[in-house]
């Protein structure tokens, strides 16, 4: 082989990986996670749109099946995404199913309930303005909107709480808020509950789709 042909083999080779690098770059930058649009309707004279949701501690498919999710409701099933639309100006009513244990707090101030209708949320229907640091499994926080829900660990004995089986344990939490204007505004889960992941905070905890997400307020 003259020294042309390896030149060239080689340029040929060259250009191929940049062009790879190149596509493999863009596509993950241009990546958008599917939103999952949450009803609204008119109560009241109120734009209402609800929202409905579940934690897991392993959601068990994905390429990632042993990490810790949020789950939302569509159509009677249950959806992986945490990406959600949700009507600006409106009432949004939240139910959480919480099918997790109990990781627990690294800073109480999230253990209080901000942002709320009333700044409480319920917890099995009883009226909360605070829970124990120690039992949250996750939390439903939404810092440009002052929004901050931990939301109660199942009890370890109880576990693993099983979504395809509404009997089995879990804690049903439901809160109420506003939607301003539209926008787009990062929620996410401040319990360090990434198992197995340095001081719980890696993994899914920095993962849209699992304990980080988006409200497309429109
Ligand atoms: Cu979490």
């Amino acid at each position: 082989m003259s020294v042309a042909q390896k030149l060239a083999m080689v340029s040929v080779a060259f250009v191929l990986v940049v062009v790879s690098v190149f596509l493999y770059i863009t596509q993950w930058l241009m990546y958008q996670v599917p939103a999952q649009p949450a009803s609204a309707r008119v109560v009241n004279g109120q734009r209402t749109g609800y929202l409905t949701l579940a934690t897991v501690g392993a959601i068990g498919f994905t390429s990632h099946p042993t990490w810790v999710a949020y789950l939302v409701r569509e159509h009677g099933r249950w959806v992986h995404s945490t990406v959600y639309t949700l009507p600006a100006h409106a009432l949004i009513h939240v139910t959480v199913e919480e099918y997790d244990t109990q990781t627990g707090l690294r800073n109480p101030f999230m253990s209080v309930v901000r942002g709320t209708i009333g700044g409480v949320e319920y917890v099995n229907g009883r009226a909360v303005r605070y829970v124990n640091a120690n039992t949250p499994a996750h939390t439903f926080s939404v810092p440009a909107l002052g929004i901050n829900v931990p939301l109660p660990g199942i009890a370890n004995s109880s576990y693993p709480g099983d979504l395809t089986n509404p009997h089995n344990s879990h804690v049903t939490i439901s809160f109420s808020f506003r939607t301003g204007g539209p926008g787009v505004y990062h929620w996410q889960c401040f319990v360090p509950c990434a198992a197995g992941f340095l001081f719980g905070q890696g993994g899914p905890m920095q993962t849209i789709g699992y304990m980080d997400g988006l409200l497309r307020v429109a």
